[in-house]
This record gives C-alpha cells, sequence and structure tokens, in this order.
C-alpha cells in the first residue's frame, strides 16, 4: 500500500498496525512520506500568546487553567490590543511566520467578540500568519473571525471519542466536531491535535489519529502535545508515556495526514535534543518558539536556534497555500517516486 495519497477513508486497525510497525519501518515510512510534501529540513515556526488567562469554566483534567483545580495559576483580563501588538512584533522580530493567540474560554462572548476581531485585524497587517484558539465557536463568529483576516483556528480534539469522557466532561467530542465545521464552512484554516500521555491506550492515540485524517479536509496544521504535568490538576501524577510511543504518533501523524503541518507542540522542555531531533525525522515540521506556551515553560529561543544550527534546519518562511486539488495533482508525482523507493526497499528486505 502506498501511505502518502490524501485519503480519508482510514479503519482503526490501519492505524493500529502502522503504530505496530518496527520503529526503523515506521520512522523510514514517515520520511519517505515527509519527503514528498515538504523540505525535510524547513521547520514552520510559530509563536504563543495568552490573551486571557485562568478561570475557565471547562472542566478539562490536563489543563492549568481550569477554574476546576487550583494550580496558583494568576488569572487576568483579556489583554489590551496594545500589548499583543507589542508581543506580535517582538515574536516577528524573533523570526516567527505565526502568531497564535489563546484565552482560556468555553467561548467568546459577544462582549468580547469586537476586542478579538481588532486584534486579529491588528496584527495581520504586522505581515504575520493569525492563529486563534477561543474555544467553541458558532457559524456566524467564525464568519467574522474569517472576515477579520483570521488564518488558522486551533480547536483540539485532544484524544479518542472512546477516552473523552475521561478528560473532559463540559462539553462533547459532537461540540468540538461542530466547531470544527464552522471554522472550515468559514474558509479559516483548521489548527486540530491533541495531547498525549494522559493515561490513554494505543488504541485513543489510533482513534484520535483517525478521526482527524477522516475529516472531509485534513487540518492543515495538527498540533501534537505531550501532556505538561501541571501540580493542581487531576492529570499531575499520571505515568509517563514511553517517548517513542510518542514518536509514533508523530510518524503515524505524517503518514496519515502527508501534507499536513504536524507541530511537535507542548511538552519541548521535557524532552531532549535526541528526542525532538527523532520527532523531525518522524515527521514533525512545527514547532512553538519563544519561552512560554500559554501559561507553562518552553524551551528558550537561544536553545532552538542553536537546535536548528545543529540539525541544519531553517525555519520555514510562510505556508504556501494550495488547496487539497492541487496537493493531490502534486501528489501523482510523489507516489511514483514513492512507489520506486518502496520497490527498491521490499526488495532489499527480500534480499536480507
Ligand atoms: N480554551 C480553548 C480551548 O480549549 O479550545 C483554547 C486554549 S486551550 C489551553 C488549547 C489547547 O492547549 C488544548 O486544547 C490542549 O490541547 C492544550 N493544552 C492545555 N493544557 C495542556 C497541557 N497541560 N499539556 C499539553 N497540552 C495542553
Ligand atoms: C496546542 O495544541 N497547544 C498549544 C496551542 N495549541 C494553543 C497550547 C499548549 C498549552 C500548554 C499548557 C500551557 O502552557 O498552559
Ligand atoms: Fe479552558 Fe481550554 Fe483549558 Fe479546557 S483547555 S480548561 S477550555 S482553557
Amino acid at each position: 500500500m502506498t501511505a502518502t495519497a490524501l485519503r480519508h477513508d482510514w479503519s482503526l486497525e490501519e492505524i493500529r498496525n502502522l503504530f505496530l510497525m518496527p520503529f526503523n519501518d515506521l520512522i523510514f515510512k514517515a520520511q519517505s512520506t515527509h519527503r514528498n510534501y515538504f523540505d525535510p529540513n524547513e521547520v514552520q515556526v510559530s509563536t504563543l500568546l495568552s490573551i486571557k488567562t485562568g478561570a475557565c469554566p471547562e472542566d478539562c483534567k490536563y489543563c492549568p487553567q481550569s477554574g476546576h483545580y487550583n494550580t496558583g495559576l494568576e488569572k487576568e483580563k483579556l489583554l489590551e490590543i496594545d500589548k499583543v501588538i507589542a508581543e506580535a512584533k517582538a515574536a516577528r522580530a524573533k523570526g516567527a511566520s505565526r502568531f497564535c493567540m489563546g484565552a482560556a474560554w468555553r467561548s467568546p462572548s459577544k462582549k468580547d467578540m469586537p476586542y478579538v476581531v481588532d486584534m486579529v485585524r491588528q496584527v495581520k497587517a504586522l505581515g504575520l500568519e493569525t492563529c486563534m484558539t477561543l474555544g467553541m465557536l458558532e457559524e456566524h463568529q467564525a464568519r467574522e473571525l474569517a472576515d477579520a483576516g483570521l488564518d488558522y483556528y486551533n480547536h483540539n480534539l485532544d484524544t479518542s471519542e472512546k477516552y473523552y469522557s475521561h478528560i473532559i466532561t463540559t462539553r462533547t467530542y459532537q461540540d468540538r466536531l461542530d466547531t470544527l465545521e464552522n471554522v472550515r464552512k468559514a474558509g479559516m484554516k483548521v489548527c486540530c491535535g491533541g495531547i498525549m500521555g494522559m493515561g490513554e491506550d494505543l488504541d485513543d492515540r489510533a482513534g484520535l489519529l483517525m478521526q482527524l485524517a477522516n475529516l472531509p479536509h485534513h487540518p492543515e496544521s495538527v498540533p501534537v502535545n505531550m501532556l505538561v504535568k501541571v501540580a493542581g490538576t487531576p492529570m499531575e501524577n499520571v505515568a509517563d508515556l514511553d517517548p517513542f510511543d510518542f514518536i509514533r504518533t508523530i510518524a503515524v501523524a505524517r503518514i496519515v495526514m502527508p501534507a499536513s503541518h504536524v507541530r511537535l507542540s507542548a511538552g519541548r522542555e521535557d524532552m531532549n535534543e535526541q528526542m525532538q531531533s527523532l520527532c523531525f525525522l518522524a515527521g514533525a515540521n512545527s514547532i512553538f518558539y519563544g519561552e512560554k506556551l500559554l501559561t507553562t515553560a518552553n524551551p528558550e529561543a537561544d536553545k532552538d536556534r542553536e537546535l536548528f544550527r545543529r540539525l541544519g534546519i531553517r525555519p520555514e518562511q510562510r505556508e504556501t497555500e494550495h488547496t487539497e486539488d492541487e496537493r493531490a495533482a502534486a501528489l501523482a508525482e510523489a507516489v511514483e517516486a514513492e512507489r520506486t523507493r518502496h520497490l527498491f526497499y521490499d526488495a532489499a528486505r527480500q534480499s536480507a
């Protein structure tokens, strides 16, 4: 089977079987797929800013910002636009191509909408790609944000449908899928992924990737977060995930959504450089850059610059905008190239 086609009909068994491949075979397949769509030495760089911190009404068990848990986080009101613009300028100066703004909301209120719409306009005017994550959106809210020029909307499914109720009870999986549909309908690009290491099993990781890959359009951006265990959340003592299982998740995401940017997202502070480089080899091609995610630590910018230098990685300038049809056309060529590579690979295995 050629794994590079943009498919939307993955079965759980097929994805489970990818996870169960020998590690070297899986990484080889993921890296081969990656090279059909992307420059293997380019990584997209986004910077994240929390525009409204803490006291969230939702009960996401992983989240330091949920008002249901006492994590000692100082809550803040919606940031003033001038502050946001100053941060966006600083991110641009450090080389970020996208500025992502996150709010600890269940969904944006009617009162807050004009502020965030204005924020999008002003950040966009700086020449940055814009992304927001504000919780659930109704159709008209998605349209307003799209009209203001918002490029991406981040809304994660977080885990499989089967494991979801163990993680969040204040909104349903279907609520999340509805928001993703509203974002798509409004013409924005979708950023959607999940968190690994929340006590889920292999089928939950496979189930999440199946949901994402079987959406009518693959999310353009797929953040794969490693749980950041925050004291005070119900997940603070959950068992560590085997790092190889995390890398496998990146590899399988790359194979089932070959044309999407796969983001090595939260959790890099707890990964050594060798692990991060294996994630890049497995097909991760986006990171958050800057010493803070929303409320928790991320590696220092200097450290990331040095890692890029040592690995010969360049920050991607700006994501090229291709429709699925254009990507499918590029695929015809790529599939043939991979078929040849697989013939060679299979022959080499048989003669070994
Ligand atoms: N409130 C909005 C929402 O949940 O859609 C937007 C902000 S929320 C913090 C964005 C995402 O951050 C979550 O969907 C989750 O995947 C990720 N996240 C939150 N806490 C995390 C943690 N401790 N470790 C890893 N990822 C986390
Ligand atoms: C995503 O998937 N990860 C980012 C972004 N989307 C908004 C957030 C990670 C948050 C990690 C915990 C924190 O810093 O509060
Ligand atoms: Fe609120 Fe988002 Fe955190 Fe859930 S993940 S508690 S919705 S800020």
